[in-house]
This record gives structure tokens, sequence and C-alpha cells, in this order.
């Protein structure tokens, strides 16, 4: 009977792997609805020029890390190479006009917000069924470098990260725990939480510690930190392919098993921090204690329930939105996760259960 019930696992577990890469092939973007993208970036690129010649608009987030779905919005950094520089928040009130009067996006400028920035949309249209929605920030260079890192973590093993995120990413959204406006977590921090499991949880793990790899040759300061912030990693994947190869076999189904059963049942959300530089980390070394509640607006109280170090900026808790009832709704969705694959139903009613809306 443990021979049946272990046959029985290995069946679900194969026939779960591959009903999550025909669903998340499915979920991709198009050639096309990509191509569209690039030629709104230019063409905003060719806008900004007119205010600043010496600018660059680069994509950062899922446009420009492989975590990207299907009429996701699309995330965009100005970079301007000149020493003379208006401030972010000019910026943001002169491309504002100038996109108003130049093209037929709705704007909206938010050149008072902590990050400024220039919102943008697109209408539905025929060629664009979906519209299109873009944020514009100025100067944004560490969230250029995450992306890069979160990139070359996708790199590394294509098929086993690519799909535990993007099906994260949809599950996360259908089951209405992707909202930091709304007290739960955005995308980048569900990010975070899989490359922490698969570096720092699984044993042997999935993934090498990019930021804690010996550099190849010397580094100095100034060309590994950016307003402080330590921004080094090992970025050379193709000799990273070459050196280090994961011992680790689950299939995409086993960590995906895995991935709910921690974050239900292990992961210490009134102590711990996950950091994917560090480990699991405490919150009493960061100052990061939640049970104190700090003066009497409880204000550090509410910002730490649930910790997520980021890469870089590393006293920023990137899950510092998420609320009590937040983490409660989160924490249940992971729960609710784990029971129904534990059941072991048929792949397809699995995913079907799983991102019910
Ligand atoms: P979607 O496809 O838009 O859901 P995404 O991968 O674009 O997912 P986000 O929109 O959450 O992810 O974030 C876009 C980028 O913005 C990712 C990261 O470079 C930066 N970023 C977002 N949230 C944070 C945060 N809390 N701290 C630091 N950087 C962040
Ligand atoms: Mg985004």
């Amino acid at each position: 009977s443990q021979r049946r019930h272990a046959s029985k696992h290995r069946f679900f577990v194969v026939e779960l792997s591959q009903a999550l890469f025909d669903f998340v092939i499915r979920l991709l973007p198009s050639q096309e609805e990509m191509a569209v993208k690039e030629d709104v970036r230019k063409l905003l690129e060719r806008l900004i020029r007119t205010i600043e010649p010496d600018s660059r608009l680069l994509s950062f987030g899922s446009t420009a890390n492989g975590f990207s779905l299907r009429n996701s919005d699309m995330d965009l950094c100005c970079l301007i190479d000149s020493a003379e520089r208006l401030s972010a928040s000019d910026m943001v009130t002169m491309l504002g006009d100038l996109l108003e009067r130049e093209t037929k996006f709705h704007v909206k400028p938010l050149p008072h917000a902590r990050i400024p920035i220039v919102k943008l949309s697109l209408d539905p249209s025929p060629g664009l069924p979906h519209g299109i929605a873009c944020d514009i920030g100025f100067e944004n260079r560490l969230a250029l470098e995450n992306t890069r890192l979160l990139m070359c973590y996708a790199m590394i093993d294509p098929t086993r990260v690519r799909t535990l995120v993007l099906f994260l990413k949809v599950w996360s959204k259908r089951r209405n725990i992707n909202s930091p406006y709304q007290g739960t977590l955005s995308s980048y921090g569900y990010v975070l939480l899989v490359i922490y499991f698969l570096i720092h949880v699984k044993n042997p793990p999935v993934l090498p510690n990019l930021q804690q790899m010996p550099p190849l040759r010397p580094i100095s300061q100034e060309d590994t930190h950016i307003g402080g912030h330590n921004t080094w990693f090992f970025d050379d994947i193709e000799l990273l392919r070459q050196r280090w190869q994961s011992s680790n076999t689950d299939s995409v189904a086993d960590l995906l098993i895995d991935f709910f059963r921690y974050y239900s049942r292990d992961f210490t959300y009134n102590t711990g921090v996950a950091s994917i530089r560090g480990g699991l980390l405490k919150k009493d070394s960061k100052g990061w204690q939640n049970e104190l509640a700090a003066g009497r607006y409880n204000d550090s109280r509410e910002r730490n329930r649930f910790c997520i170090e980021d890469p870089f900026e590393i006293d920023f808790n990137v899950a510092r939105c998420v609320t009590k009832e937040g983490l409660y709704q989160i924490r249940g969705e992971f729960m609710r996760a784990s029971r129904i694959l534990a059941m072991r139903p048929r792949a397809s009613v699995a995913l079907a259960q799983l991102c019910e809306e």
C-alpha cells in the first residue's frame, strides 16, 4: 500500500508539472504585445529627449525580468546622463504636460509622491484589446538593478523558476492577495519569496546565492554601490551555468507543493525576515520588531507584520504595506492551496480550484 501511495503521488506530481507548464505558457505575452510595448517605449523616449536630450528610458519590472504575463503593465525608468538635471518632480510635471499635448495617452502626473512618477494609459482598441498601462519614474537605479538580479535568477533555471513565479503571480492576483494598496503583497514581494525559498529553504538548493558568490576579479566600491547600497552580484550567467549545477531534481509541482507548505506551516512570520541575500534573518536584529508597539501610533507595528528584505536596500521591508488583516488573508491562501494540493485531485481540477476567482 505504501508503494501504491508513492506511485499515486508520482503520477500526481508529473501530471501537475505538465499542467503548470501548459497553464503558464498560455498566459505569456504574445510577440505582438511585446513589440507594441517596445514601440511605446521608443516613442516615449523620443518625446522625453525633447526635454532632456541626454536621457534614456529603460524598462524594469516584469517587462524586463522575464516574469511578465499577458497585459501586464509597463514600468519605465528615465535616466538622465547630464550633470545638471531637473529634479524628478519637475521632470514629472514637464513630461506630464508634454505627453498631454502630444499623445493620446491618459496622463496623470504625480510629482509629489514618495517616488514621483507619471502614470499613463491607453484605452483598449482593436489592435490593443487590453490597452496599456505604464508608469514612468526617474533615476530609480536600484529598481533597474533588482530587475537585473531577478532576471539572472530566472536565467539560471528558466523552466522551474519562471513557471513557479508566473504561476504564483497569477494565483495571487486571482485570489486577490496581490494589492499593496489594500494591505497585501506586490508581485515583487512574491518573486522574492520564491527566490528565497529556492536558495535558502530547499535542500539541496535550486538556486545559488548570486550576492554571496566570490567575484571573478577584484571590484571597487564605486562600481558596486548605488546611493550607499551594495548592488554587486555575480551576473556572468553563462559562466555560472558551466560551473554550477543544482543537484536538486525536484519537479515544478514538487516545488510548488513545498512552497505552499513552507509558507503555510514553517515560515516564522512573527520573528523571521526572508532575505534572499542573507537567508532567514531575525526581525530583532534588523530593528523590525512588531511585538512592541512603537509609540502610540503603532506605526512600526503595522509596517513589520510580514518582513521581506529588499536585496539591495537592506533597511527596506518590501512587505511593509502588508497589514494584519492582509497577512491573515495571505496565510489563509497559502493554507488553502496546501489543502487543495494535499487531496491530489486531477491536475486540471487542482489548477482550476487554486486559481478560482
Ligand atoms: P506585475 O506584472 O506588474 O504584477 P512586476 O514584476 O512588474 O509585476 P511590480 O509591479 O510589483 O512587479 O514591481 C515592479 C518593479 O518595481 C519591481 C521592482 O524593481 C520595483 N519594486 C516594486 N515594488 C517594490 C518595493 N516594494 N520595493 C522595491 N522595489 C520595488
Ligand atoms: Mg509591473
